[in-house]
């Protein structure tokens, strides 16, 4: 049974004589723990006086990151121990209590604060409750009432996307972007890194896919976009991850409990690598790094040895770089009237017999044929596939786990009913490239327009699913695609508080609540202040 906590503000001087003020914490955070229960008794009290106690070096690396939240939001740093003193500590274990390895119990005394997560993760979820439930500011103590917590994730796979290649983000602001979604207890950052417009990773022996392939002369100018008279800036634009910034970013999301899926869109989204190496095309080009938005029919040719080893290449160097045991291989958008009358596609069509049929088309067939030829040779590293829901209109089987975007979806073709592992994220609710409202100055102006409410009425499991159904769903993603999104600030301002709501879906299913949820939200914009965040006010 949840126990809902309404407390007040309360400001408590003590006795001595360097009186420090204490303001109460809240535990109505976002996400929605499943159970708190006050215990009654004395608050425990974080004030400088307070230790952080981590008994190894994984908790160690959650209690610096649990001590710079406190320190941005109270202007003080408590200290970080091996061993616990008497009391005034916050001990940071994992080994409890949940059958889920996020889960984490919290414990609140008047002496002691323990964190207990079913792992290392679970504990970082709990310290994030901790950071949330803070009020009040600098140099002000903290009051958290006693109190029992027990908590864990509705999914497991909890995903923030962003989109680097239409506009490209240095290292550091990809870092804070994964502090974002630490604080929304997101657990995958898919991260897109190659498309028509910039190819924006290093690989080794392929030096004109950074050369070439991630600058373009120029780029949309916003307003003409899919008018007749289309304008372009002149202004060169691109941007690279060295694999040093790669690896650098990987072990930065890990220490936040984040694994970054990759994503090399194939075989379609490629004009990057096209300009860079025409050959991978059916034309042989010239091809030009694209300086629009939208689909296009240049696409990788499917007939040409060199394609399946540009891919092999590609992949042998991304699990290289990401320890992720899924690799995104894109596979949207990707339309095959190149293919219909490029010789060695139809060649290749040929030799494989792939035929026409009610399902799909022999190119759809050969796109299929191209995109298992990525899987296998992931799967000869161990690792697996996510792709687009356009996989199964091609018929790849059910071992890629499918992301579905074109719309709700929850009709039966999103894959759940024939036993495919989805990932929602719908383009009607989850797109945070969409502008929230009609005339809001950042974002599309074109788009559907998806507001807070409604991203947070999204229901990933509707009522209608079977069991079967239900479990096949395994998460839930926002995406930031940023053709419209031209900097960093922006990306923030559409990203939040929309991924807020998301954090709600992808963690609780407590009975939807838009007005308490919007309470609670306030908490948290405390703490979008605090980092100096970005974001659209209430
Ligand atoms: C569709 S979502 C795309 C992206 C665009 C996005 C814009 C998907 C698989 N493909 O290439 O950036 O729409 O919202």
């Amino acid at each position: 049974m949840r126990i809902s906590v309404y407390s007040a503000v309360l400001l408590i001087a003590t006795a001595s004589c360097t009186a420090r003020q204490a303001v109460e914490a809240d535990y109505d955070v976002v996400p929605l723990p499943d159970k708190v229960e006050l215990t009654g008794g004395d608050a425990f009290r974080l004030s400088p006086k307070t230790c952080l106690v981590a008994a190894d070096s994984t908790q160690t690396v959650n209690a610096r990151l649990f001590a710079g939240y406190v320190e941005t939001l109270t202007g003080f740093r408590p200290e970080i121990k091996a061993d616990a003193p008497a009391h005034d500590y916050i001990r940071l274990t994992a080994g409890n209590v949940s059958e889920d390895p996020e889960g984490y119990l919290l414990t609140v005394t008047a002496d002691s604060i323990v964190v207990d997560g079913a792992d290392a993760a679970g504990t970082f979820y709990g310290l994030q409750t901790l950071r949330k439930a803070i009020r009040g500011g600098k140099g002000e103590d903290v009051l958290y009432p006693a109190a029992v917590i027990k908590d864990s994730p509705r999914f497991a796979y909890r995903g923030g996307h962003l989109d680097c290649v239409r506009h490209f983000f240095p290292t550091d602001s990809v870092k804070i972007y994964i502090d974002m979604l630490a604080l929304h207890n997101i657990n995958r950052f898919h991260w897109h890194l190659t498309d028509d417009q910039g190819w924006r990773i290093e690989i080794k022996g392929r030096p004109r896919l950074t050369d070439t392939g991630a600058h373009r002369r120029g780029t949309l100018i916003a307003e003409t976009w899919g008018t007749d008279h289309e304008e372009y800036d002149t202004i060169p634009y691109g941007g690279v991850y060295t694999r040093d910034h790669l690896c650098d970013i990987v072990a930065y999301a890990a220490d936040r409990h984040i694994t970054i899926i990759p994503e090399l869109d194939l075989p379609g989204h490629m004009v990057a690598a096209l300009a860079s190496y025409p050959e991978l095309g059916c034309t042989g080009g010239p091809y030009e790094v694209w300086r629009r938005w939208g689909v296009t029919d240049d696409i990788l040719c499917a007939g040409n040895d060199s394609v399946y080893m540009f891919i092999d290449e590609i992949m042998d160097q991304i699990v290289e770089i990401f320890p992720s045991e899924y690799v995104h291989i894109g596979g949207d958008e990707a339309p095959l009237a190149k293919w219909e009358t490029c010789p060695k596609c139809q060649a290749r069509i040929q030799s494989l017999g792939l035929k026409t049929d009610s399902n799909s088309t022999a190119e759809q067939k050969l796109q299929n044929h191209i995109m298992r030829h990525a899987a296998d040779r992931l799967a000869s590293h161990g690792r697996k596939v996510i792709g687009w829901d356009e996989l199964i209109d091609n018929g790849f089987d059910t071992t890629a786990v499918i992301m579905s975007w074109r719309g709700p979806q929850d009709g039966g073709q999103d894959g759940t009913k024939t036993g495919y592992k989805v990932i929602k994220v719908p383009n009607t609710h989850l797109y945070f490239d969409y502008q929230y409202a009609e005339g809001d100055s950042v974002g599309a102006p074109y788009w559907r327009k998806i507001p807070l409410e409604t991203v947070y009425s999204y229901e990933p499991v509707p009522a209608h699913y079977t069991p079967y159904q239900a479990a096949n769903v395994i998460g839930v993603q926002g995406n930031v695609w940023t053709e419209f999104i031209p900097t960093f600030r922006d990306v923030q301002y559409m990203a939040l508080p929309r991924m807020a709501a998301l954090s709600e879906l992808q963690w609780t299913d407590a009975p939807k609540d838009f007005e308490a949820f919007k309470k609670r939200l306030e908490g948290l914009i405390r703490i979008y202040k605090a980092e100096r965040y970005n974001y659209k006010p209430l």
